[in-house]
């Protein structure tokens, strides 16, 4: 097996590949060539080559954008090896370059996340004109980012809201701090955040509390509301509990099982699902808003509480289907 991990920029991520490392473990079977493309696709394309020369079975991707795959995937293709795409998805002429792909609907993740906030507003009697957004972005032509960016932007025009700016966060801590301090020194106006992941939202907590602000969900004593993407962090899962992040739309991140059952099907010369999803909820530990209401359906919303974090087993041999 050959996996082309796209990075390893948040808790997210390395949970992601603790997940596939688990399940493609020696004990299991499997002899893993694992390769970490530190958010650059062409060491991507570099590293599915590398595969090729190797001779491997399968080759696992979980691409870094979704442009620019074309040729390397046809050279896979040639090879005759089966690649398995995971995570954010791919742009290609040819959709038989890839046998399935297994992920999350980043735009329905946005839908949730800015329906928690129509219903917190309505809540609270909190007009459109009172709250300004920044959208920390995630890096940019990533899925996730692409999604949960459009998810904001509908809602947006829909209700009337006012985003300030929107900049890339490229989905680590550190990007996440320096453009959300930027943004409140630019726009003080600010008071809502809309991280598309946990660790943006750390650097942003950072950020605010240096502007000499408070994170938190009381717009009308001049708290910022963070909204964020992921709970895999144990800390921003923390955060949420505190009332420092308001409303975490839940990515899930351990698809090591769900690759084996492709895999399994493949090696019985049958054809998994093209496309699959996997399930997720939407987290939040203010229990006013038990319910949002996304593409026509309604989801329930997870009340975390102390007890409920200390419990958790996030185990990367769940299942998840
Ligand atoms: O939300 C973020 C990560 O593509 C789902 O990438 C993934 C995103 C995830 O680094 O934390």
């Amino acid at each position: 097996m050959g996996v082309s991990q796209l990075g390893a920029e948040s808790d997210w991520r390395r949970a992601n590949t603790a997940s596939l490392q688990a399940t493609f473990s020696t004990e299991n079977g499997y002899q893993l060539f694992f390769e970490d493309a530190q958010q650059k696709q062409s060491n991507q394309a570099m590293a599915i080559r590398r595969f090729i020369q190797q001779g491997v079975d399968y080759i696992v991707v979980a691409p870094a954008t979704e442009v620019g795959w074309d040729n390397v995937l046809g050279e896979a293709k040639s090879a005759g090896i089966p690649v398995i795409l995971i995570d954010r998805r791919i742009n290609v002429k040819d959709a038989t370059l890839y046998s399935c792909w297994i992920g999350s609907d980043f735009r329905l993740e946005g839908d949730k996340v800015t329906s928690w906030l129509e219903q917190y507003m309505k809540r609270n009697d909190i007009k459109a004109s009172d709250i300004h957004i920044f959208d920390l972005q995630g890096s940019l032509g990533a899925s996730a980012q692409l999604g949960r960016t459009e998810g904001l932007t509908k809602a947006a025009v829909r209700n009337h809201w006012d985003i300030v700016d929107m900049a890339d966060g490229d989905f680590t801590e550190a990007k996440g701090y320096e453009v959300t301090a930027r943004t409140l020194h630019n726009h003080p106006e600010t008071n809502v955040i809309y991280s598309e992941n946990d660790n943006m939202a750390l650097g942003a907590l950072k950020a605010i509390r240096e502007s000499g602000r408070k994170p938190g969900l009381n717009l009308a004593a001049g708290e910022v509301m963070v909204l964020s993407f992921d709970g895999v962090s144990k800390d921003a899962m923390q955060y949420l509990i505190n009332g420092e992040i308001a409303c975490i739309g839940e990515c899930y991140p351990m698809y090591g099982s769900n690759v084996r059952a492709a895999i399994e099907l493949l090696e019985d010369g049958k054809t998994p699902d093209k496309e699959s999803y996997v399930n997720e909820g939407l987290y939040s530990a203010d229990s006013t808003i038990t319910q949002v209401t996304a593409g026509g359906k309604d989801y329930p919303v997870t009340i975390i509480t102390q007890d409920w974090l200390d419990n958790r087993d996030l185990n990367p041999l769940a299942d998840n289907e």
